[in-house]
């Protein structure tokens, strides 16, 4: 008895007053192992553990994890110490338990693998990715060569930070572009190099800000942080509000952000970047910015534009009226922004380069731009929320819809799991000839005749009856909102959005006058001369708009994905205030449903943890039963079925499909794999003592 409940107790089952079971104070740490999956008590778990400072919760592989909003002491050396090499779920759930297994997969299997992080604006997707990062650096093995791309993989998050993130209503540090990261690594497990793809990164922002949002960081930092002889040769003042395209927000500065600081970590940073003369023309551009949007306009009698302050700029003679000249200027503006910041991802990516691309195996990181609903959206959240309709569609695929569909193929007795499929919405955006992205595309094709209205219009003539899509005329029926004469609704997976079409044109055209661009090319400075000499080269060719751009490189990135396993972490916002200790239980509900988390466990619950082909199974474990060892003369699966008869699995816990042995639990599996880990041991030290004296 005694015993009994010393196991009990370091099990954790039983804390000291033995009544209140850890279970009962702190929840579980796998919400397959929850009694009932009802989404009641997939919540009381998740407070449960939320108001003890545990983030973390997995359902089986999947690691969900709540925004605490406050600094926890989880996420330090010894931390990763603690979980490098151990098996999954042998200690609390953690990030560094995710990252580690993905690690030692790919360096047993020899294959590829990526990390989806996903959830909405401010759930805390770039955080993990960030901790992952660190992990591998702390973790993997070293030399001081690699010390260094390891350095350069660190150093381009905040880099990266300051020029593609901005504080947003949602978010202090909302990650205004999309961002996939390939860790590179060697046979030996070293990280040998990184390799950064970006997605469309949000240009309007340079120009334009909400209320209550800012500029990208990095032009805050240079004024406020910048130093003395910095800020004194780019001709700025040392005042954010001097700046037109810095106070439109009314908000440059921010509690929770400190710009100066900021600053010299990022000047530090930028040592990414081999060459400090590029630093210096970067600096350059920022302030060119910053003067750029501070040029104003008069008009002369004939209603032609004038500038007002020739200070800021030498500029071309054309005859344009001061609308013409704003967008001129503005659209000037945000190309020299979008192509800098291609042009600092390529020269990162320069840096962490693998000298040897010949063995190597990836671990790939996606942090993309989480779904968001603002009071007025517009074509930059219709892109957004687009790909996070397709990071979802992945999602599906990959797990709900595979799993299954592998369940069937294999003969494995199955009962279906019934989920949304949001393939619907994708469709209603991306359909070929019938989609919104189409019916945009045409409308841009028609300059001088068509108007975000007529897009509108067209849109509501051919999507007016999809049940994920509402007009102005049947919104009070479907939704009971109203909705403005040029909005359109979406009900996407994640939420409904309304959507203002008003800037839908320009911004999908994003056209920069022709004039400008030739003069960039003969620009002092050597980035702008670069970037605007390689953009566009064939000009008779009518460049692709902006979505389809993004449509493309989104499917792009979907065949990279579906080439490597798959590892899920599922982040949660735990409320709108962004406040520590506050667990917003609509909030969190409503997160759980739309991202399917219910389903999956229902799926999970009822399947199997792991699976593998028979071939695959019997090479690696044959060792372990005299019958199969050194060879099996049958078919493999024979060979399997003997194998784990001796090894004594029960009838419950694994399953023989078509082509792959099924097992039930992953503990099943690693008493096989600590077997395995013991026959090897036992006949490297045999052959050892055997050929000793040779
Ligand atoms: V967006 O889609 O880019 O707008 P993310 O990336 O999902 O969004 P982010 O990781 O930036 O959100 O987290 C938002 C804020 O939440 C951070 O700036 C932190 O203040 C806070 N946060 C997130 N994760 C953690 C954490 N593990 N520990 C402490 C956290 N604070
Ligand atoms: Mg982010």
């Amino acid at each position: 008895m005694f015993v009994l409940f010393l196991v009990l107790f370091f099990t954790g089952q039983l804390d000291m007053e033995g009544a209140l079971t850890a279970r009962d104070r702190v929840g579980i740490q796998d919400f397959v192992l929850l009694d009932e999956t009802t989404e009641a008590a997939f919540l009381t778990n998740l407070r449960k553990r939320f108001c003890n400072d545990l983030i973390y919760t997995y359902v089986g592989t999947l690691l969900v994890s709540v925004n605490p909003y406050k600094e926890l002491d989880i996420f330090n050396k010894k931390q990763m110490e603690l979980y490098m090499g151990v098996n999954f779920f042998e200690l609390p759930p953690h990030i560094y338990a995710l990252a580690d297994n993905a690690y030692h997969t790919m360096l047993t299997e020899f294959n590829n693998h990526f990390i989806l992080i996903s959830g909405e604006s401010g759930a805390g997707k770039t955080e993990a990715s960030k901790k992952i990062l660190q992990y591998y650096a702390v973790s993997c093995p070293s030399t001081t060569l690699l010390n260094t791309v390891r350095d350069k993989m660190l150093k381009s998050n905040p880099v990266l930070e300051a020029f593609g993130n901005a504080k947003t209503l949602k978010n202090d540090n909302s990650s205004r572009f999309g961002k996939y990261m390939d860790i590179e690594f060697d046979s030996e497990g070293d990280a040998v190099g990184g390799h950064i793809l970006n997605y469309l990164l949000e240009k309007s922002r340079v120009v334009h800000q909400n209320h209550g949002e800012r500029n990208f960081h990095i032009f805050y930092q240079l004024v406020e942080g910048g130093e003395d002889s910095l800020v004194q040769q780019l001709g700025l003042e040392r005042d954010c509000q001097h700046y037109n395209y810095l106070t439109q927000g009314q908000c440059a500065i921010v509690s929770s952000i400190n710009d100066k600081n900021d600053w010299k970590t990022v000047r530090n940073a930028l040592q990414v970047i081999n060459n400090i003369y590029s630093v210096q023309h970067l600096f350059e551009i920022i302030a060119s910015v910053l003067h750029l949007g501070n040029i104003r306009f008069d008009s002369d009698s004939k209603g032609h534009a004038l500038l007002n302050n020739k200070a800021e700029l030498r500029w071309v003679l054309s005859p344009f009226t001061i609308d013409h000249a704003i967008y001129a200027r503005d659209a000037l503006a945000k190309a020299i922004y979008g192509q800098t910041f291609t042009w600092l991802v390529n020269r990162i990516n320069e840096s962490m380069e693998n000298k040897d691309p010949s063995k190597k195996t990836v671990i790939g990181l996606l942090d993309i731009y989480g779904f968001e609903v603002f009071y007025v959206n517009s074509f930059e959240q219709f892109c957004i929320n687009y790909c996070n309709e397709k990071l979802q569609q992945l999602f599906i695929q990959l797990t709900l819809k595979a799993e299954q569909e592998e369940y069937e193929a294999e003969d494995i007795e199955w009962e279906p799991v019934q989920f949304f499929n949001n393939k619907i919405i994708c469709d209603l955006i991306e359909e070929k000839h019938r989609g919104i992205i189409s019916i945009l595309d045409e409308e841009c094709l028609r300059p001088g005749e068509a108007t975000d209205l007529t897009f509108l219009e067209r849109l509501e003539d051919k999507m007016g009856n999809h049940p994920h899509f509402v007009t102005h005329k049947l919104a009070d029926k479907t939704t009971r909102k109203t909705l403005e004469r040029g909005d359109f609704r979406l009900l996407h997976y994640a939420g409904e959005v309304t959507y203002c079409v008003v800037g839908f044109l320009d911004k999908n055209n994003d056209l920069l006058y022709r004039n400008i661009k030739d003069l960039m090319c003969q620009s002092k400075n050597a980035i702008v001369r670069e970037c605007f000499s390689t953009m566009d080269p064939d000009s008779r060719r009518r460049p692709e708009t902006v979505v389809t751009q993004f449509k493309s490189s989104l499917l792009k990135l979907t065949e990279i994905l579906m080439a490597k396993e798959a590892w899920y972490i599922r982040c949660l916002k735990s409320n709108e205030s962004k406040q520590p200790g506050q667990f917003d239980e609509a909030l969190i509900r409503h997160q759980v449903k739309y991202l399917g988390l219910m389903e999956h466990l229902r799926v999970r619950r009822a399947g199997f943890a792991y699976r593998r082909k028979y071939e695959v199974f019997l090479k690696r474990y044959k060792p372990l039963c005299p019958a199969t060892w050194p060879h099996w003369r049958g078919v493999p699966a024979d060979g399997v079925e003997v194998l784990v008869q001796h090894l004594g699995y029960l009838p419950n816990e694994y399953k023989m499909g078509r082509t792959k042995i099924f097992i039930r639990h992953p503990r099943t599996l690693y008493a096989t794999e600590d077997a395995y880990e013991r026959c090897k041991h036992e006949l490297a030290t045999r052959l050892q003592a055997k050929y000793k004296g040779y």
